[in-house]
């Protein structure tokens, strides 16, 4: 068997039947030989942040196990939104399903159109809310670290919880 890493993934959609997309996505991502959706945050009812006028969002991270590298990640993320019929029509707007890798491991990854942990998610209540209720001391941009953050309602607020976790089907082989 591969080496394992442990990674936490963002799940985001404003656009259609939310919860469903959320849960179709986690299915999704678990039905890849190489990734198992371990746990599920609670689910949030969040303020978009940037982009035009848009709807709020629903969003949750969900941990996985994953014997593929960061960038088999991202593309399994991007086959997920894909298939759940995300157009990137409009930068920062609305959409049926986003899928960010946030972590992976404690690997800092600097590349084209992959950047982890995640440039902004110090900025974002949407990320940072339900990524810390998995994780108290997940690994963050520029090697910081949550007990030095002073963390406010700029930071954090902005979000609702919405929903309890999102179903995580264990794989038994
Ligand atoms: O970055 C993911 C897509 N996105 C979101 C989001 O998932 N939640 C909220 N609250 N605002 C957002 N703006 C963008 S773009």
């Amino acid at each position: 068997m591969s080496p394992t890493t442990t990674a936490f993934l963002g799940l985001g959609s404003n656009l259609g039947d939310r919860m469903g997309n959320l849960q179709r996505a986690v299915d999704l991502l678990g039905a890849n030989t190489g990734i198992d959706v371990v746990r599920s945050s609670r689910v949030y009812e969040t303020d978009p942040v940037g982009g035009p006028p848009q709807p709020d969002y629903l969003n949750a991270v969900v941990e996985v196990r994953t014997e593929l590298g960061p960038r088999e990640l991202l593309e399994a993320g991007r086959a997920a939104e894909h298939e759940l019929g995300r157009e990137r029509t409009v930068r920062w707007g609305p959409r049926t399903i986003d899928v960010d890798v946030l972590t992976y491991g404690r690997e800092e990854v600097l590349e084209q159109g992959l950047e982890v942990p995640h440039p902004r998610m110090l900025e974002r209540a949407f990320v940072l809310l339900p990524l810390l209720e998995l994780d108290a001391d997940p690994p963050l941009p520029g090697g910081k670290r949550v007990g030095t953050l002073r963390l406010g309602t700029m930071e954090l607020g902005g979000a609702r919880v919405f929903a309890p976790p999102l179903t995580v089907s264990v794989r038994r082989t």
